[in-house]
């Protein structure tokens, strides 16, 4: 096998089946810390499912790399076939089946929220050309480093030999944090909690939206204060970021693993209830197309579907619009950059 200069290859065990590859970039990041064992491990399609990881790291964190590449070693995953580590896309996206674009430029000191989306734009540019270059041509990519609806949106655009349907951002760890809300509300399990939904941007102006959710099978807003909603709720989920930093010191990492996690193994195995993914729009709900937007979605057979023709309250249409309004501005900012 030839090994391209900038990677590592360790084979690890001798597992018959072809192995799924997927890639994982910022994987010496936190996310990353806790994303990989769980895949590892078979999190994602199934323990007998054997797996090839290729990490995408700048060369600045290629040290903390090796450490990671070295524990999974000795977690002597059965089904973990191979690792590659390298600092090039090119090698990392090659013949990617799943990507989860994790590794982000964060927001330094000084920097404006336009540096930011132009530091970004430049990762997710080039990640995209990699992509279209050279993965799968069914391969699905999440999008988890912030801006994440804008990046995707960047990278998306930059793979046109690629259906945009491969495309998407995270807003799960949004959906399930309103889940564990609610479910503690009304002292039930998170399953009972069934068509929630998130709508726009992976930002503070996010909707959380419990229009059509049910719990044990009835109407879940009417159970609860209109006021509780309003007041406690929607702020709760949105600033759940900030309030995990200011309790440990560092932003969500494992939860936002076990998110992508949840995201891509529906997306690919289905799903039994809605989930909230952000993808291209396609002119549902009057958003504008190609913005991607976070929509109710069922997945089955491989594909991602947006839950159409919804009865959207005006309450409702006024926060659709307020994400909707944000990203168009994000588009702004990078829209020289988009071929
Ligand atoms: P860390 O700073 O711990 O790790 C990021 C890693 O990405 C670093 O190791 C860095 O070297 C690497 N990296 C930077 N540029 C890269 C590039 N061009 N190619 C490959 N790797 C690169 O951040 P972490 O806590 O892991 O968070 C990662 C991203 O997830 C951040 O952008 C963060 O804002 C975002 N989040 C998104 C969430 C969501 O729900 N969509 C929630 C969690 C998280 O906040």
């Amino acid at each position: 096998m030839s090994v391209p200069s900038s990677a590592t290859i360790s084979p690890l065990s001798n597992v018959a089946d072809a192995p799924v590859t997927v890639a994982v970039t910022g994987a010496a990041g936190q996310i990353g810390y806790a994303l990989l064992f769980r895949l590892a491990a078979g999190a994602l399609l199934g323990p007998e499912r054997s797996i090839r990881l290729h990490l995408l790291e700048v060369p600045q964190a290629r040290a903390a790399l090796d450490g990671v590449i070295m524990e999974l070693e000795d977690a002597a995953f059965p089904a973990l076939q191979g690792i590659v580590a390298t600092d090039d896309p090119m090698v990392a996206f090659r013949d990617a089946e799943q990507v989860f674009l994790v590794g982000a430029r964060p927001r330094g000191p000084g920097m404006q929220r336009g540096d930011l989306l132009q530091a970004n734009a430049d990762i997710f540019r080039t990640q995209g050309r990699a992509l279209d270059a050279v993965a799968s041509r069914s391969v699905r990519v999440v999008v988890v480093g912030n801006p994440a609806n804008t990046n995707a949106l960047i990278a998306q655009r930059h793979a046109p030999s690629l259906d945009a349907s491969c495309f998407s951002a995270m807003t799960r760890l949004d959906h399930n944090r309103a889940l564990a809300q609610l479910a503690a509300k009304l002292r039930c399990g998170v399953a009972d909690i069934r068509r929630l939904c998130v709508w726009g941007n992976h930002s503070s102006t996010q909707y959380p939206d419990v229009s059509y959710a049910t719990v044990a099978g009835q109407p879940l807003a009417a159970q609860l204060e209109p006021a509780w909603l309003e007041q406690q709720f929607l702020p709760a989920v949105t600033e759940r970021g900030a309030a995990i930093i200011q309790a440990r010191g560092a932003s969500s990492a494992a939860s936002a693993a076990s998110a992508a996690i949840d995201h891509m193994r529906d997306w690919v195995l289905g799903s039994t209830d809605w989930v909230s993914m952000a993808l291209p729009a396609d002119g549902a709900y009057d958003i504008p197309e190609g913005l991607v937007y976070s929509f109710p979605v069922q997945c089955s057979d491989g594909q991602a579907s947006i839950v159409r023709e919804l009865d959207i309250s005006a309450a409702s249409r006024e926060r659709m619009d307020r994400s909707q309004d944000e990203l168009l501005q994000e588009l702004e900012a990078i829209r020289s950059l988009l071929p």
